[in-house]
């Protein structure tokens, strides 16, 4: 029997499958996840596979969206909210109990320190999830702070304000693989990523293919990653370097007549700026900083403006660095100067079903993207996209003065993990005066909250990619039923998003989450056409489904979600397509080259060029594992189980200068931070630049994780420094770290 509305199938003994998308990365793969009855009668998961006929993942998985059933079963994660006792202990609470403490705290907190002293941090698994896509905007505002922080800035800020000031509406181009002749890709690592600001599953599947059919592949990374293991040509850039190379490239570009716009030639604005901007930074100029020989740089310009089709790709690696912004400016402009910007195997724009601004207002002309409209207190960092960079948290809070943030709303976050000097950060968080966390765990940063609002598990909540849709390599729309059903009592995310947002309001611990949800669909409505409105009103819906249908039957494609139910392997919007002009929301209605934020940055890249690269120096970078996911699935013992991954790559010349040995303890020392780590002494990195992974260091007090806390790992965050950042953007610079290293337990020198 299969019925279309649960998008499952049921067999004789009780044994049903249903379909999912997996929310844990960017890939969006369809999943076919069976489940069966226990002898309770309690439906469990026996089986998650790749599901053959999605549309965009045919079958696709990798080794993490088969652990959904576990994350959903692990006796760790939170099922009842947490409140900080008179002694000081975390105890589980009743909701009723939870909501009361935090309606009571937040209101004496609110009393004492004005609203200015609260701040919300916003983790990355928000941006895989519909309930706060379209409820954390609310939250915000109904907390009436405007210290908002996210795990963007320790991400793709420098991309979204790049690409924001170059096509306004914040527009990304994403490579078009499955077309290209050759794929440059820049601190990316998709094989074990599984991709990123490019939403495609199947990246080895796509890579493997580029090269089959005589593609050109070129990798550009301090390490011989699994993807560059794939490529026709690596070239093993010095850390920190990608803005200088790319700059290089543009110059030849220009220096040897091979700019070609083709088409977007009467689209653009700033062309000459641009091309002045880097006239200077010939590959010889540049290759101190890049390590990179200038012959292999010209005939990499040469290639890519020859290539039928080319498409430079440069993400996390090209972004989370000191001129992340201006590297990210010169993907774009090099793309534009080869011709291949919204070409068919070029860098395209996607065009979603739901949600972008770029299908929204008037085609071909917007406002653009203001940034650095305020400042931080502490040390005046700049704000993009209406927050501050998360790099300067711990200083909001540990530094005393007017405005000194002295409470904290964590949602969906690890930043004691995942942001620069994490142990600055850990003391900062200990000493609020409240902190409450939105969280499945009680984690290295959840164990400082005063109340934890736990959150139903991925398989029971709907789904769909409001966000990464629009950055997919191909247009697709697929929608998700909860496969199991909430815990008696236990809110759906959105609700506690939205009941939070209402006692922030002084609405009190009794709140309804509908009047939010209300309030929503109704500022939605006004701007729709009465037949939709009446006509998702007669579906009874409420919710995310409720706004997500508006926001369909009003985008381009004019589908609804009962068209989506009806589609459970998603449906198909076809390959990507040209979209200049209509794309475009920039004040111009033109493709901004020379954006001048970002080209002012360049007198900050042109001063690192007489630095004389020093070969002692050894700089650290970060690595992924295709079987871990930032910080918070290392609770999944078949995910961590067999031979450490959290190690430290060391290059056997540098090992040997230091009398480094594999598998024996390093310690590594930044400027912020020391760490001990286990080396992993191998070729397949640069020598000078060692690479540790992010995520790690479960064996923090308080924490309740208990797989995790047995194979604990480094925090490398421990050595990242808060205090350096890209200009533009203030976005951590995690890549690049100046560190010393020395054997474990050796004598100081
Ligand atoms: N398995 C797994 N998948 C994930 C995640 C995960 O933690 N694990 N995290 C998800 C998230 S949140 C994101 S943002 C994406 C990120 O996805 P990717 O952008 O693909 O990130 P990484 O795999 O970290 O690849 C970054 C690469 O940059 C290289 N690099 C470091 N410094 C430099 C430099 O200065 N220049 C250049 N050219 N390269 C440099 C590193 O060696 C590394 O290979 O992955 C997502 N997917
Ligand atoms: N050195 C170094 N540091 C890095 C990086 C790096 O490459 N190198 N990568 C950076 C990047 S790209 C990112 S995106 C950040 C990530 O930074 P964060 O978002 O702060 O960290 P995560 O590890 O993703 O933490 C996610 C949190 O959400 C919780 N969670 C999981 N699912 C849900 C859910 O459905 N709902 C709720 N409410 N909570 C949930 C988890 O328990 C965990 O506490 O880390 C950054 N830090
Ligand atoms: S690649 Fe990403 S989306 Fe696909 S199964 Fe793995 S974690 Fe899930
Ligand atoms: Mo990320």
């Amino acid at each position: 029997m299969t019925s279309a509305a649960d998008q499952t199938t049921t067999t004789h003994d009780g044994e049903r499958t249903a379909l999912r998308t997996c929310p844990l990365c960017e890939a969006t793969c369809g999943l076919e996840i069976t489940l069966r009855p226990d002898d309770a009668g309690t439906e469990r998961v026996v089986r998650i596979r790749g599901d053959r006929e999605d549309v965009f993942s045919k079958g696709f998985i990798c080794p993490k969206g088969t652990t959904l059933g576990r994350l959903h079963d692990d006796p760790d994660r939170l099922r009842t909210p947490l409140v900080r006792d008179a002694s000081g202990q975390l105890v589980e609470a009743t909701w009723g109990d939870a909501w009361r403490e935090v309606d009571a705290r937040l209101a004496r907190f609110v009393e004492q320190h004005g609203r200015e002293a609260l701040g919300i941090y916003l983790g990355n698994p928000n941006a895989h999830n519909l309930g706060s896509m379209l409820y954390n905007r609310h939250l915000v505002r109904g907390l009436g702070t405007r210290a908002v922080f996210s795990a963007s800035t320790v991400d793709q800020r420098p991309k979204e304000v790049s690409s924001g000031r170059m096509f306004g509406a914040v527009s990304i181009p994403v490579p078009d693989v499955d077309r290209t002749d050759m794929l440059v890709v820049l601190g990316a690592n998709p094989l074990a990523s599984n991709g990123s600001l490019a939403t495609a599953p199947d990246w080895p599947g796509r890579l493997r293919s580029l090269v089959e059919r005589g593609g050109e592949l070129v990798v550009i990374d301090p390490r011989r990653t699994e993807t560059a293991r794939e490529a026709t040509e690596w070239l093993a850039i010095r850390p920190g370097a990608d803005a200088h190379l790319l700059a290089a490239i543009a110059q030849v570009l220009a220096s040897e007549s091979l700019v070609d716009l083709g088409r977007l030639a009467e689209h653009v604005a700033g062309l000459d700026e641009a091309l002045a901007a880097v006239a200077d930074l010939t590959p010889e100029a540049v290759a101190p900083v890049t390590g990179l020989d200038p012959d292999v740089v010209r005939s990499l310009a040469r290639r890519l403006a020859a290539a039928p089709a080319a498409a430079v790709y440069g993400r996390m690696g090209t972004s989370t660095q000191a001129f992340g912004t201006v590297a990210s400016w010169l993907v774009d402009l090099v793309n534009v100067l080869t011709g291949n910007l919204d070409r068919p195997g070029g860098a395209m724009f996607a065009r979603p079903a739901a949600g972008s601004a770029n299908t929204r207002g008037e085609p071909g002309r917007g406002r653009g993207l203001a940034i650095h409209r305020r400042h931080s207190r502490v040390r005046q960092l700049p704000e993009t996209l209406g927050e501050l960079p998360v790099a300067v948290l711990a200083e909001e809070i540990d530094t005393p003065g007017e405005g000194q943030l002295r409470g904290l709303i964590t949602v969906a976050g690890n930043p004691v993990l995942s942001t620069p000097n994490s142990e600055r950060l850990d003391a900062a968080l200990a000493g609020l005066d409240l902190m409450i966390a939105v969280d499945i765990y009680l984690n290295e940063t959840t164990r400082h909250a005063d109340v934890v609002l736990p959150v139903p598990s991925a398989l029971q909540k709907s789904h769909y990619d409001v966000a990464l849709y629009g950055l997919a390599l191909r247009n697709v729309a697929n929608w998700s039923e909860p496969v199991l059903p909430l815990d008696p009592g236990q809110p759906d995310e959105w609700e506690v998003l939205a009941k939070l947002a209402l006692i922030a309001q002084g609405a009190g611990a009794d709140a309804d989450p509908a009047v939010v949800d209300d309030l929503a669909w109704s500022s939605m409505a006004s701007h729709a056409p009465d037949d939709v409105v009446a006509a998702i009103d007669a579906t009874g819906r409420r919710g995310p489904a409720r706004l997500l249908d508006l926001m369909l039957r009003t985008g381009p494609y004019g589908i609804s979600l009962d068209d989506l139910v009806a589609a459970p392997h998603g449906i198909d919007l076809g390959a990507l397509e040209p979209r200049i002009p209509e794309v475009l929301r920039t004040p111009s209605g033109r493709i901004e080259l020379a954006p001048e934020p970002i080209l002012e940055d360049l007198a900050r890249l042109r001063a690192t060029l007489d630095r004389a690269s020093d070969p002692e120096r050894m700089l650290l970078i970060g690595r992924r594992d295709l079987r871990s996911n930032n910080s918070w699935m290392h609770n999944v013992e078949v995910l961590v189980k067999g031979k450490p991954r959290c190690t430290l790559h060391v290059h056997p010349e540098d090992a040997r200068r230091l009398g480094l040995v594999d598998g024996g303890e390093v310690e590594v020392t930044s400027a912020v931070g020391k760490v001990t780590i286990p080396a992993e002494v191998t070729d397949d990195i640069r020598p000078g630049v060692v690479s540790a992974p992010h995520g790690w260091g479960h064996d923090l007090p308080g924490v309740r994780l208990g797989v995790a806390g047995g194979r604990p790992g480094t925090n490398s965050n421990v050595l990242t420094d808060d205090g350096a950042v890209d200009a533009v953007t203030g976005n951590a610079v995690l890549n690049g770290i100046p560190v010393e290293l020395a054997p474990a337990g050796a004598p100081a020198v």
